[in-house]
């Protein structure tokens, strides 16, 4: 069966819009690039935090500024690309004078690099909005302004997945050529699960709401729920999410009592925005248990928030358990 590249997909997807057909190529190329160098860290001295050296006896960098560099280089020279929003780099990076259509570019270079050294997945989460007004070096948009996001997970295969919004596409990287292939066409989230990820280990910091919900998923079959309801947790959120976009399931970080002044561990501008515009497009929902994560307007670059995610009736029910508790 032949499947359609990258490139024929975006090409015939974004007919009018040539300059981000090339921003989406060189953010596909960047993960690549990544990819290889995750993929060899261990070779070039290159797993491990900052203070080690590599072979030239050069300082060492860790592989998430690493990354940063290189989607930096590898989409620093689309002219339409006015910004850009790293989770490494505390600065809003201004490329040129922002015009009416220029493209922002929100991303987290290395989520889950924590996992790197014991060789579990991690990936690559990009987000895409436009300028608006040419005179605000404004930023600070709310994720229904997006008009693209996506990951790329650096798995067992390096996959590329990405929606403009009305639906989402997974192209695997195709070991030698390097050319992505269409794998997962319009790939969409049951609207049930028996599924939930969730770092357990925070169970004495959660709200009530969390806290209940979660003890009735593992009541299992003598619960309200009266079925086996399974748990994963990989700590590393492109994988979570990407079983999700498979097979269904809720993903749950929300605020607790240990993170509360921070608002949450995970950050809205490219972690929480980027995955609930894609969860959206596959059908799915995304929620701060409160509040619809896309609807949140940002005060500030890194913010962070609570994120509850994907299988649509099952975040609809643990918003319930926070309504009945706001209730009572
Ligand atoms: P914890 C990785 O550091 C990350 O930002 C997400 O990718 C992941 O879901 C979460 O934090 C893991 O958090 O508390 O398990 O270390």
């Amino acid at each position: 069966m032949t499947q359609d590249s990258l490139r024929q997909y975006l090409s015939s997807t974004l007919k009018n819009d040539p300059a981000l057909v090339f921003l989406i190529e060189d953010i596909a190329a960047a993960c690549r690039d990544i990819s290889y160098r995750v993929r060899n860290a261990a070779f070039a001295g290159e797993l491990g935090s900052a203070g080690s050296v590599n072979i030239q006896g050069e300082a060492q960098k860790p592989l998430d500024l690493i990354a940063n560099d290189i989607v930096e280089q590898s989409c620093g020279q689309n002219s339409k690309l006015a910004a850009l929003v790293s989770e490494e780099i505390e600065e809003v990076t201004w490329l040129k004078t922002p015009e009416v259509g220029d493209y922002l570019l929100y991303f987290d270079p290395l989520d889950g690099s924590s996992n790197l050294d014991v060789d579990v997945s991690v990936g690559t989460i990009f987000s895409v909005m436009q300028v608006r007004d040419a005179q605000s070096k404004d930023v600070l948009k709310q994720g229904t302004e997006q008009i693209c996001a996506g990951y790329a997970l650096y798995g067992p295969s390096t996959i590329f997945v990405l929606s403009f919004g009305q639906d989402v596409n997974g192209f695997t990287c195709k070991s030698g050529t390097g050319t992505y292939y269409l794998t997962h066409p319009k790939m969409t989230v049951p609207a049930t699960t028996s599924e939930y990820a969730i770092n357990a280990a925070r169970r004495d910091y959660w709200e009530a709401p969390v806290r209940e919900y979660i003890d009735d998923c593992m009541l299992g079959v003598n619960g309200p729920r009266a079925r086996f309801m399974n748990m994963r947790w990989i700590a590393s959120m492109v994988a979570e999410v990407h079983r999700i976009l498979v097979r269904g399931g809720v993903f749950l970080y929300p605020k607790d009592s240990n993170n509360t002044k921070a608002g949450g561990k995970l950050r809205l501008m490219y972690e929480a925005n980027p995955m609930a515009f894609l969860i959206e497009a596959a059908g799915g929902k995304a929620s701060t248990g409160d509040a619809r994560i896309l609807d949140i307007p940002p005060t500030e670059p890194h913010q962070r928030v609570p994120v509850i995610l994907g299988s649509r009736d099952e975040v609809t029910l643990i918003e319930e358990y926070h309504q009945k508790n706001d209730a009572s």
